[in-house]
């Protein structure tokens, strides 16, 4: 089965998304994601120019020997862009496969070893009230696990998710920046689990993300101040680079730790792992070099009883929680996935079968991962720059995003 075609879609439905179609000469394609939020046309740029004059004429069949060859032929490995681009063909390579035996990604992996993937809800409001409000919805609605945002009291603005709309229009620049204080952070989070726990109670499971903003003690002391709130995980306290710091993080709290939505190999998280030093690894499908790697980490991390709990904010794709749900009801240490509803306008463009069901992401049956692309709805929505917003500490030094 020979590659004939591949090209890049950029589609912007409320939020930019890169998406790559490969064509074979027995009339089946397939599609893979290779969004890059704020970079996206970084990773289109080395698709079109680098890597799609490479597929034409190569048997779709050989997914592995793609990888390698996108990965240790370049010379120049790993980092977001390059990683995103490998997925983005990995991924279009494995619906290719599945439409070609007829038969969904999940099969291909290996079989289910469950129905369907639990996934975790955003709460998220400038207002506490507003957050417990949400997060009480979501429970009735019926999902098991919600993440809880607030913003925080003497901050102008939210902090890890963009307001919709945001860093496409600065006021005088082209991003926007916000303000940020640790001291400020660390002193209403506990109260907020505190108040969040007291309305809600036990029954959900409960998430939070500190954005890479904290040393490893202060994430220590945050850890240790939230354990009676029990946390399925505390997400990204210090910057992910920094694998040594969880060493100190680690023996400060009992509260379990997630870290991961920016890393691109195994390479990025091998200490975490074998140490033991976190609970889940967020490394996803898109960012960590496709289907392929994302599993080689999950494999690693599972004699070590660390699980995955895969990076799904809205800026991955439709196609990338397709392939994302497919992995986490096939992977035996999948244990959850960030689930975000995609801008209305993205179901113009993509077109999925995989649901939401009690609380859980279900596959739908259709071959290969089950997402679709109209490319002329897609060209109705032309590409917008866009960037993450800038964080500014007190001292107006830059901060981590
Ligand atoms: C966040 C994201 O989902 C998460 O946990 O950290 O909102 C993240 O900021 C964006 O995906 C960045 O593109
Ligand atoms: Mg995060």
């Amino acid at each position: 089965m020979k590659i004939t075609g591949a090209r890049v879609i950029v589609t912007s439905p409320g939020r930019n998304y890169v998406t790559l179609k490969i064509e074979t000469d027995e009339g089946i394609y397939g599609i893979g994601d290779g969004t890059l939020n704020g970079r996206e046309l970084a990773v289109a740029s080395y698709l079109q120019d680098h890597l799609c004059p490479m597929l034409i004429g190569r048997d779709a069949r050989d997914i592995e020997d793609t990888w390698q060859l996108f990965y240790r032929g370049a010379y120049w490995r790993r980092g977001p862009v390059t990683m995103a681009a490998i997925a983005a063909v990995d991924v279009a390579l494995w619906d290719i496969k599945g439409k070609a035996l007829d038969t969904p990604v999940w099969n291909l992996l290996g079989g289910r070893s469950r129905d369907g993937i639990m996934c975790y809800a955003h709460a998220s409001s400038r207002s506490l009230e507003d957050v417990i409000e949400q997060v009480q919805r979501y429970t009735a609605e019926g999902y098991k696990a919600v993440r809880v945002q607030c913003l925080v009291p003497g901050l102008e603005e939210m902090y890890g998710i963009p307001r919709a709309g945001a860093g496409r229009t600065g006021i005088g620049l082209p991003y926007v920046e916000q303000g940020w204080s640790t001291e400020k952070y660390l002193r209403f989070a506990p109260k907020m689990f505190d108040r969040v726990r007291a309305a809600v109670g036990f029954d959900v499971a409960l998430l939070h993300d500190a954005h890479h903003r904290l040393t490893p003690s202060q994430a220590g002391w945050l850890g240790k101040r939230l354990e009676d709130h029990q946390l399925l995980w505390l997400e990204d306290t210090v910057p992910a680079e920094l694998q040594a710091s969880y060493r100190v993080i680690r023996q400060h709290t009992t509260t379990p730790l997630a870290v991961g939505e920016v890393f691109n190999t195994l390479f990025d998280c091998e200490q975490l792992i074998r140490e033991q030093l976190i609970d889940y690894i967020r490394a996803s499908i898109v960012h960590a070099g496709g289907i392929s790697h994302l599993r080689k980490i999950a494999a690693f991390a599972e004699p070590y009883g660390v699980r995955t709990g895969c990076h799904g904010a809205a800026d991955l794709s439709p196609v990338t929680m397709g392939a994302a749900v497919h992995f986490g009801v096939a992977t035996y240490n999948a244990a959850v996935q960030e689930y975000n509803v995609h801008p209305e306008e993205a179901s113009d463009v993509f077109d999925w079968d995989w649901g939401l069901k009690d609380g859980f992401l279900v596959p739908g049956d259709r071959p290969g991962i089950g997402v679709d692309i109209d490319e002329k709805a897609a060209a109705r929505f032309e590409y917008e720059r866009a960037y993450l917003p800038i964080s500014r500490r007190e001292d107006g030094s830059v901060g981590n995003y």
